[in-house]
């Protein structure tokens, strides 16, 4: 149930390959400037919250191509929630969307999103990572508490962040994110089965999650090293989202763990050598 103004594929295709507007464009690229609480609140707990990323006809219209996306992607997978896997009962999750729409590769690449990333982590310059929308279903179960820096091969965990964009709010009965704040900063990797068997690190027991709810076109970073989750939806309206994952520019690929060593953005890439694929161009 994609609240979505296109009603079918020809019309979703049409929007995912025509040409962006200019003042669209214009509003992926345009400069947010960070105040140094909101730097310092991320430096410190591993994620911040930051309001407006989008707003108005450039949200309505980033959402229409994701919803686009989502649908092209979606639309011959007939399965209700109960028949999915677990893991597919906590999002919809479409990736790499980029690298098959046009009008997705505009929004994916946009130096507003990527400049936020590249000054919340305080260094030169990102490379895009990968894209992905996860739309959580109504109904969706909650989405296992995990480490997104576990999954990916990239030696400098520290310098990863994604950026999760709401695109129609996520209170917290409709599946907002929750983050352990400051586990970015202790040291501690622990690869959750997310995927197939998902476990309560023990680590985490005494510690106090926080939940961000979000309105539409507001976001959140978070370190590749924070420990976060997000809770069920229990509205009948689907919860869209659209992330944008971010690393620093001269990282290299770290295949010691054969889970990761795979990751389609390290492609026909040997152990240590730069992350620098046709997957992962320089985003500013
Ligand atoms: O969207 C969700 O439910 C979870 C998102 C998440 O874990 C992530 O973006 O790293």
């Amino acid at each position: 149930m994609i609240n979505i103004k296109v009603k079918n594929r020809q019309q979703a295709l049409d929007i995912l390959n025509s040409k962006t507007p200019d003042y669209i464009l214009k509003g992926y690229n345009e400069i947010y400037k960070l105040s140094d609480e909101q730097k310092e609140f991320y430096q410190k707990n591993g994620y911040v919250e930051i309001k407006k990323v989008l707003e108005g006809e450039v949200l309505e219209y980033a959402k229409e191509v994701i919803e686009s996306a989502v649908l092209v992607r979606k639309e011959n997978d007939k399965r209700t929630l109960a028949e999915k896997s677990q893991y597919e009962q906590s999002f919809m999750q479409c990736g790499f969307l980029c690298f098959d729409f046009p009008a997705m590769m505009d929004i994916v690449t946009g130096k507003r999103f990527g400049g936020l990333a590249r000054d919340l982590m305080n260094i030169k310059h990102v490379r895009l990572w990968h894209d992905q929308a996860l739309f959580k279903e109504p109904g969706g179960r909650q989405t296992d508490v995990h480490q997104d820096s576990s999954y990916w091969p990239i030696k400098e965990p520290e310098f990863t962040t994604t950026m999760w964009l709401s695109l129609n709010g996520s209170p917290v009965n409709k599946g907002a994110l929750y983050f352990y704040p400051e586990t970015n900063k202790k040291d501690i990797k622990e690869y959750v089965d997310i995927f197939k068997n998902p476990h309560q690190p023990e680590v985490l027991k005494n510690m106090k999650k926080v939940f961000v709810p979000l309105e539409e076109g507001d976001a959140t970073f978070h370190s590749g090293l924070t420990f976060h989750g997000a809770g069920e939806n229990s509205t009948d309206e689907m919860r869209e989202a659209m992330t944008i994952i971010y690393f620093k520019d001269g990282s290299k690929f770290d295949a010691s763990d054969a889970r990761n060593a795979t990751h389609k953005s390290c492609t026909n890439l040997k152990s240590d050598e730069l992350i620098n694929t046709k997957y992962t161009p320089i985003i500013i």
